[in-house]
């Protein structure tokens, strides 16, 4: 089996893919973890700060029985996924449009974090977390959830962390978060056409696509100053391709405020839904770290509607 996570890997696909095929494994199951391309910065410092093997990339899934962790939308896995078997579903994010012929096992919780689900499935199977994967996990967590201080953190994720930085030996936890979010706060060298496609995610909303990335960075002030090419890139992404938004969030995770590049068809409509304006192809989102909880929903009610 493989365990797959979605495009575009980031900490907690990259992590709980390991982590699950790791408990698969412990359980008698025969598993894989997979990305769809290559990590993110944050996901490779976690990797080597955990000093495990960056899973095998594929793109390809046909034929396999795969588990999925992260997501469950086809449109977030490969091209071919719909000729693999779908044996099951770890996910915090809102239920996706994947169906299946045949029963399916999720574990699909709204928490703040995959790897939170898969810390309560150790537990579930009676089993115990390796000290680097436990390490991994908790980044994944610390990094979903912006260090407890976005609005998905529960007490489970905490109490995960917890146990987790116990198990991994991590006595300075807030040390590591710190370490953690400056290695994905490093844009300096990256060229703005790889930043606006980072983390990018299409969201499927009345029959448009919108596409919504997200950097979430310690500071704006790098990435403001390459504002204008990052809108540039935003243009031409929206040219080919027949978005209906093309939007670029940019995160202040110690201010806990985000502002919003975008090219779109109806700017208006998607900065409106938000409660903000644009100007300059640009709007702010004071209060919002959280795409799939402060966003995704407004943004949904209002096409919709
Ligand atoms: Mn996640």
């Amino acid at each position: 089996m493989i365990v797959l996570g979605h495009q575009n890997p980031d900490c907690d696909s990259l992590c709980s893919a390991i982590a699950l095929s790791a408990l698969f494994n412990k359980i008698g199951k025969q598993a894989t973890p997979a990305l769809q391309g290559e990590p993110n910065p944050e996901a490779l410092f976690l990797l080597q700060k955990a000093k495990l093997e960056k899973p095998k990339i594929l793109s390809s899934v046909a034929g396999e029985d795969v588990f999925l962790v992260d997501f469950s939308d086809w449109g977030q896995g490969t091209l071919d996924m719909k000729e693999a078997k779908i044996l099951g579903i770890v996910d915090h994010h809102k239920l996706g449009d994947i169906t299946t012929n045949e029963p399916v096992e999720c574990w699909i919780w709204p928490v703040g974090c995959s790897a939170t689900i898969v810390y309560n499935m150790y537990k579930f199977y009676n089993q115990i977390v390796d000290g680097p994967i436990a390490k991994l996990m908790m980044g994944a967590i610390i990094s979903d959830t912006v260090n407890f201080r976005g609005p998905t953190t529960t007490d489970m994720d905490k109490e995960a962390v917890k146990g987790l930085a116990k198990i991994a030996g991590v006595e300075d936890v807030q040390g590591f978060a710190r370490e953690q979010f400056e290695a994905k706060s490093d844009i300096n060298n990256v060229p703005a056409a790889e930043l606006i496609l980072r983390d990018q995610k299409i969201f499927q909303m009345a029959g448009h696509k919108l596409a919504i990335g997200q950097l979430e960075l310690t500071d704006l002030k790098t990435a403001l100053s390459k504002k204008t090419q990052m809108i540039a890139e935003l243009e031409k992404l929206q040219a080919e391709k027949d978005y209906h938004s093309s939007i670029l969030l940019l995160t202040d995770i110690n201010k806990l405020d985000t502002i919003a590049l975008i090219i779109s068809i109806d700017a208006d409509k998607v900065a409106q839904a938000l409660n903000s304006k644009v100007k300059d192809h640009t709007f702010e989102l004071p209060g919002v770290v959280s795409r799939k909880k402060q966003i995704i929903p407004f943004l949904q009610t209002a096409f919709d509607s």
